[in-house]
């Protein structure tokens, strides 16, 4: 039986995140969102609250909560603004790989760094010159005695100005493409690593997004998360885990967009009606429902996917295309709704919009995802994912 009701704990937990999104985000959503300031005093709201950090496991101090409850809260986060949002569940991202590949230790130490304090880490893997095409890398790590040196610069880092300590991806065989990839967790602290520029950006401007130099810097050996050279693959099923989260943010700013449309289009009159009378405008209103709802539904089944242990590679980029390229249409149809006045920055949804796109850019391109859908359809792999990298 296919059942949509939520437990009580995912009701309690949607419900706060609302609130939490109402009452401390968006009231300073617009006012972050001009200045470009980072949400510091949100992150440590958000955390004391519990907010923050879902899917670190209980015996790391998080509250190990399943994905599709994960997805609920980072709707609502994405509603009140997802600039917040992105800050606030950037964790989540640099900690998928050391949850699922990390040695003991290494959860011990870092993620409990997180649950301990309102902390934050993030996950290096953009280069310059390598973006979609994660295996042209330049990064490299390279093994000496107990220690690895890294050299290299990642782009487009979420938090990394902020960050205590980071998930860094880098070639340990310069010639193997893919499979010469290895994953490790350096702490911000260490010389060497260097916050060399913050980007000003179109839109999520209350988050950070940095770019970070690693010069000649050394990490014990057993930084290594999971087995050298199978970093590629922790990053895969890494993005596999947080494209829902991502998807169901772009849920929540199309749901936030699509409000206000409503919303506006029951108050502005002209030709003597509220243009929510003119077919037009209902036209545009019932489309926007339908792609939220349909978004909505595909988030919930990749993180219902995850949940009961199945690899849910397809249906997350299903659900972050579709969901980023709603979140899209509808941001720009609000704006349309609101007519002139959707142009004007004392009006709400042209944030609206311009937040919108990196949602078709971030944790993979709208086109990505489309290359992902062709290979799973076209050539499903046979092979299931490993329970861990390692394997
Ligand atoms: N789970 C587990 N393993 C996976 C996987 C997944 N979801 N996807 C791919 N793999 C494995 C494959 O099975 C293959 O394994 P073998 O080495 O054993 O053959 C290996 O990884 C390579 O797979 P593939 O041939 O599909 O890799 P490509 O180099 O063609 O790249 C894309 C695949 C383009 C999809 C990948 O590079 C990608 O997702 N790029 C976008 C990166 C991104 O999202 N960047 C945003 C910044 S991160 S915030």
């Amino acid at each position: 039986m296919v059942d949509f009701t939520l437990t009580d704990e995912q009701k309690n937990l949607r419900d706060m995140a609302h609130d939490f999104a109402e009452k401390e985000i968006r009231p300073v959503a617009w006012e972050l969102d001009r200045d470009s300031t980072f949400p510091h005093e949100i992150v440590k709201q958000a955390w004391e609250l519990g907010l923050m950090n879902n899917h670190i496991p209980e015996e790391y101090g998080g509250p190990g909560l399943d994905f599709l409850t994960g997805c609920l809260i980072e709707e609502e986060l994405g509603w009140g603004c997802s600039g917040v949002g992105t800050s606030l569940m950037c964790n989540g991202l640099a900690t998928a790989p050391v949850i699922l590949g990390g040695s003991e230790e290494v959860k011990k130490e870092f993620l409990g760094m997180l649950t301990e304090e309102p902390k934050l880490a993030s996950f290096c893997l953009t280069e310059p010159d390598a973006g979609s095409d994660v295996s042209g890398m330049r990064t490299t790590a390279v093994r000496k005695g107990d220690k690895y040196v890294i050299n290299g610069t990642k782009c487009f880092i979420t938090n990394g100005s902020h960050a205590d300590w980071y998930t860094v991806y880098a070639k340990t065989d310069k010639e193997a493409g893919h499979r010469g990839i290895s994953a490790f967790v350096v702490p911000r602290q260490l010389d060497g690593v260097s916050v060399d520029k913050k980007e000003d950006k179109l839109g999520q401007r209350a988050s950070d997004t940095a770019m970070i130099s690693f010069s000649d810097v050394e990490i014990p050996a057993d930084y290594l998360i999971g087995e050298e050279n199978k970093g590629f693959k922790l990053a895969m099923m890494t993005l596999d885990r947080t494209r829902p989260g991502v998807a169901a943010m772009g849920v929540g700013i199309a749901q936030a967009a699509f409000e206000f449309a409503r919303d506006y289009a029951k108050e502005r009159v002209q030709f003597g009606v509220p243009i929510a009378m003119h077919q037009a405008i209902q036209f545009m209103i019932a489309d926007m429902a339908t792609k939220i709802e349909a978004s909505r539904l595909m988030v919930w089944k990749s993180g219902v996917e995850l949940d009961q242990g199945r690899r849910n590679t397809l249906i997350s980029s299903h659900a972050k295309r579709f969901a980023a390229d709603t979140a899209m249409e509808v941001t720009v149809d609000a704006v349309q709704v609101y007519g002139g006045y959707g142009f004007i920055k004392e009006y709400p949804v042209e944030k609206l919009m311009r937040d919108a796109k990196i949602m078709q850019l971030y944790e993979g391109t709208s086109q990505i995802q489309r290359l992902v859908i062709a290979r799973e359809v076209l050539m499903p792999r046979r092979v299931e994912e490993p329970a861990t990298a390692a394997a």
